[in-house]
């Protein structure tokens, strides 16, 4: 179905934020589109509040939850008196970004500026392969984006191009990278997301299959950086610090978008939303004290819960958990460095289903050190451990420019470094002691012997109706 546009103001803009289109086939590999997670970027929503605040005039065009083609973004651009122009984009799409830029460049003499996951992680590699991005912003993007258009259009004196550090543009042949910008010491100075610029999020947007119960459902952050040190993980925009938001913050953002847009549903897409007990127990509190009556999902680190806690985010409303349990090999868990052991994943899971609570766990194949007996102990790991288990994705292991594994994996294996590749399903790294078929056929037996068991049949097939009905609701809301 060909989602409908939304009137973006026709006033003068002063920047306008692209989401880039990006098939969801891209993004999952075939098949597995349709239970993919369509949410905000709320990267761009945190630009544009801050941007809204500091007095410009901000709008955001996501392009890929309307499945705009560049022939429409650039008919919508060309209606409207837009001064600036910002892109966001992760690896896989920063050949759509590039290309929306490209179109953008041909039809407007605006400045187009490039933020997000892979240009932070990618700087120069990035801005020598495409000319179409004027500056990217590297990492934390509020000040150095704010600094920047105060330059540009209010022709601010106090700051030259050269002293916005977290700034990357080209001066003639040379590439030009400031300084490293300091992050935001305090978030919760930060206003909360746009959610009113994106198109309808009542309407719009549906989270990953099974993290909701019912719609319309939001996804918040409430942190930035983490501690861990797993070595596939991308840090490169928000490192390795841990900010948070404090406890009524988050309670006052999630009460703003129960008011403002009816949600009952959030979903915490921190890594590791769990890290800080008293945050936590704080917040559950507030929750319960507040009777705001709501729903969440929430991602943990196995080696950060204790029974105590899990309990207190059952009372508060939490019903599913994601662990990022990643492999059933010891080994290989120390190789990825994430701080666990199968015994401790295993605990968290006994943990989390004596508090009531549905579990999920992430798991990936093909890690630079995968064999064929560490697949194995993934496969027995899950089976030993279904009991506890409700849910399991299965991804594939992609290196992510500035990662310790990407430079590990440019030395052990097959890479194919194509960045449109870098999505968790496509098969661009093979590790070297193992082939992709094993790895295919292996994540096709450990999800088929997963789900294809009578209970967990209508485990899902209970999941699955509810989430048909607001699937069909919703869909049902955008064609009227
Ligand atoms: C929630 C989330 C998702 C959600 C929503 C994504 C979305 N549309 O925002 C879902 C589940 C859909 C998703 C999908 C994917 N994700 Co994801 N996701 C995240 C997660 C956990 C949080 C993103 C977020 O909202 N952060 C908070 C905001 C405030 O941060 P931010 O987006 O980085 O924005 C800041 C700066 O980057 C900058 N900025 C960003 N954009 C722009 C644009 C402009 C113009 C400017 C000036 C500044 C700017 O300013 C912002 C404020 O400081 C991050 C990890 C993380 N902690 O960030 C991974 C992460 C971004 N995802 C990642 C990946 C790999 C994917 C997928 C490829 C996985 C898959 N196969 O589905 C897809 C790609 C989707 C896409 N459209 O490109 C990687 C990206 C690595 C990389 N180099 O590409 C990350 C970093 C995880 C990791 N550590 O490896 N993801
Ligand atoms: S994978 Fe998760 S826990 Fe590990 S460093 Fe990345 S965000 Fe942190």
């Amino acid at each position: 179905m060909k989602r409908r546009f939304y009137p973006l103001p026709k006033q003068s803009i002063d920047i306008l934020l692209i989401n880039p289109p990006l098939e969801a086939e891209k993004r999952y590999g075939r098949g597995l589109s349709l239970l993919g997670s369509y949410v905000p970027p709320l990267g761009l929503g945190c630009i544009a509040s801050y941007l809204r605040e500091a007095g410009y005039s901000v709008s955001i065009l996501d392009a890929e939850i309307l499945r705009l083609s560049i022939s429409d973004i650039i008919t919508h651009i060309k209606s409207l008196s837009i001064k600036t122009i910002g892109l966001t984009a992760t690896t896989v799409a920063i050949d759509n970004a590039a290309f929306v830029a490209e179109k953008i460049k041909e039809t407007l003499n605006i400045p187009v500026i490039l933020g997000g996951a892979h240009v932070s992680a990618a700087p120069t590699e990035t801005f020598s392969r495409f000319d179409c991005f004027d500056y990217g912003i590297l990492g934390e993007g509020e000040e150095t984006t704010k600094e920047l258009l105060d330059l540009l259009l209010r022709k601010s004196s106090k700051n030259k191009k050269n002293e916005i550090a977290g700034l990357l543009y080209k001066e003639g042949a040379d590439l030009i990278k400031t300084g490293l910008r300091k992050h935001i010491p305090n978030i919760d100075t930060l206003p909360f997301p746009a959610y009113d610029l994106f198109p309808d999020i009542r309407k719009y947007y549906r989270p990953m299959i099974f993290d909701y119960r019912k719609l319309p459902a939001a996804s918040v952050i409430t942190s930035r950086g983490c501690p861990g040190r797993c070595t596939f993980c991308d840090q490169s925009v928000f490192g390795k610090t841990l900010r948070q938001h404090s406890a009524e913050y988050i309670f006052k953002l999630f009460k703003y978008l129960q008011q403002t847009f009816g949600i009952h549903d959030f979903i915490i897409h921190d890594d590791t939303f769990l890290v800080n007990k008293s945050r936590t127990m704080q917040f559950c509190k507030l929750l319960l004290d507040g009777k705001l009556n709501i729903r969440w999902y929430v991602q943990a680190k196995t080696n950060l819960v204790d029974q105590e806690i899990l309990h207190a985010i059952k009372q508060a409303g939490c019903w599913i958990i994601a662990y990022g349990l990643e492999s059933g090999s010891r080994d290989l868990l120390k190789n990825l460095n994430k701080g666990t052991t199968p015994e401790i994943n295993t605990q968290a899971l006994q943990q989390a289903k004596a508090a009531g609570l549905i579990t999920k766990g992430f798991f990936m194949l093909g890690t630079i050190n995968e064999t064929a007996d560490s697949i194995k102990a993934t496969m027995q790991y899950i089976k030993n451990n279904a009991k506890y288990l409700d849910l399991i994705t299965i991804s594939k292991f992609t290196p992510f420019p500035n990662t310790p594994d990407y430079a590990r994996a440019l030395e052990h294996g097959f890479f194919d470094k194509t960045w449109k590749l870098s999505n968790q399903f496509s098969y661009s790294y093979i590790p070297p002691a193992v082939d992709k078929k094993t790895i295919l056929n292996a994540a096709n037996a450990i999800t088929l012997s997963f789900y294809l068991r009578p209970r967990k049949l209508l485990k899902l097939f209970a999941l699955f109706l509810n989430i048909f009905k607001e699937w069909l609701l919703v869909n049902l809301r955008l064609i009227i």
